[in-house]
This record gives C-alpha cells, sequence and structure tokens, in this order.
C-alpha cells in the first residue's frame, strides 16, 4: 500500500543504501527509512521479496505505492532535474559512464572484499585472492583521474561522486589504505563534506 511518504529499505552498513540517503537528503526528500539487515536474511522474508522479488536492498517505494531497485537508478529518479545530474549531455554521458563503471569494476571489489574481511570476519587467505590488486588498480585510476580535478565530472558533485564514495570510503574496511592514494582520500572527505556526512575515513 502506498504511503504518504518514499519508504526506503535499505541496510544501515550498505553503501548501495547510502547512496540513496545521500541523495533524498540532499534532494529534500522526505523519507522514511525501514532497516532490512541483508546479515540477519531480511532481504530474504515472504514479505520483502513479495516487495522485490530480486531480494535486495537499496529498494524504495514512493508515495504512489510504485516500487524502484537498484541504487543507482533509484538515484537517477530521485535527482532527476537536480544540479547532481550535469545538463550537459556529453557530462551526462560522462557520468554515465562512471555509474556503469562503479556497478560493474568498483562495487563488485571494493564492496564485495569489505563484506568479507569486515563483516563476515574471514582471513586474507580466505577472500578471492585477486579482489586485493584489482581494487588496488581501481584506487590507482581513481587517484589518476583526480590528479588535476576536484570532482569526477566536471567541476561539481554529480551522481558518479556519489556512487563512487559511497564504498571508497569504507575502503581501509576492505583492506585497502587510503594513505597510498591521497587524491582519493582528499576527494572522498570533500565529497563527505559535501553531504554533510559524517567522515567514515580512519583519523
Ligand atoms: N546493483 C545493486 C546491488 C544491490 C546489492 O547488492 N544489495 C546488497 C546489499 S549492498 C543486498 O541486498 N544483498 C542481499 C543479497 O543479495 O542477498 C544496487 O546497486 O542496488
Amino acid at each position: 500500500m502506498a504511503g504518504a511518504v518514499l519508504t526506503i529499505y535499505g541496510d544501515a552498513i550498505s553503501g548501495n543504501c547510502h547512496k540513496v540517503r545521500f541523495v533524498a537528503e540532499r534532494m529534500k526528500v522526505p523519507f522514511r527509512w525501514v532497516e532490512t539487515s541483508v546479515v540477519n536474511k531480511e532481504t530474504r522474508t515472504p514479505a520483502f521479496l513479495a516487495l522485490n522479488p530480486v531480494g535486495q536492498v537499496p529498494f524504495v517505494t514512493l508515495p504512489d505505492g510504485r516500487g524502484l531497485a537498484q541504487s543507482n537508478a533509484i538515484m537517477l529518479y530521485l535527482a532527476e532535474g537536480s544540479e547532481l545530474i550535469p545538463k550537459d549531455p556529453f557530462a551526462r554521458a560522462q557520468m554515465m559512464q562512471w555509474l556503469f563503471w562503479e556497478q560493474y569494476s568498483h562495487e563488485t571489489v571494493i564492496a564485495v572484499r569489505r563484506f568479507h574481511k569486515h563483516y563476515l570476519k574471514k582471513t586474507d587467505s580466505e577472500i578471492e585472492p585477486s579482489l586485493l590488486p584489482r581494487g588496488e588498480k581501481i584506487l590507482g585510476l581513481m587517484n589518476d583521474h583526480l590528479a588535476q580535478r576536484n570532482y569526477f565530472v566536471g567541476e561539481r558533485l554529480t551522481l558518479a561522486d556519489i556512487a563512487l564514495v559511497a564504498y571508497t570510503r569504507f575502503g581501509h574496511e576492505a583492506g585497502f589504505d587510503l594513505q597510498k592514494w591521497p587524491k582519493v582520500r582528499a576527494w572522498v572527505q570533500r565529497v563527505e563534506k559535501d553531504l554533510g556526512a559524517e567522515s567514515a575515513l580512519p583519523a
């Protein structure tokens, strides 16, 4: 049944869910947050699967009852028409380029390693070994991109930064010391400040 405001089903430890929360807050969209724990298998209950058969958070229901999954799709919907999405078609496509890269190459390495190391408490030898060099390559690529710029696209915060910061700011929990990539570290601090988020980085 439709509620009066946007409902975000999210897990407080999930960067994908933080993305949605950041954009809802930035856009001043009123929402209620329904904590839905992945670790406690709350994404696998019949009630949740009836909402999102994929069994994943984030998932939102709009006030009219329609539902939407996939963090980046939800961000795009909430930020429609705002400065978080460049108006220029090429800059917008560049933003999309980073959003697709984040889902295919970044999240699947940094977020996955973080989950295994920090939440499942696996030792390094129990974690898929390729994730470490792949993560280092990803952070190096980001550091190079940020060498002469403050944000991923243009000179302002876009959804590309929000998508990429979501798990990069927890890099240490995945076993990556961001001191090795100072441009990335400075950008994380910049984006967290823009979003009014408490820094997740270790001191
Ligand atoms: N591509 C999806 C990934 C969503 C995703 O992997 N969600 C995780 C939490 S971060 C989840 O719900 N996992 C539970 C499961 O797959 O069983 C997105 O960006 O929203």
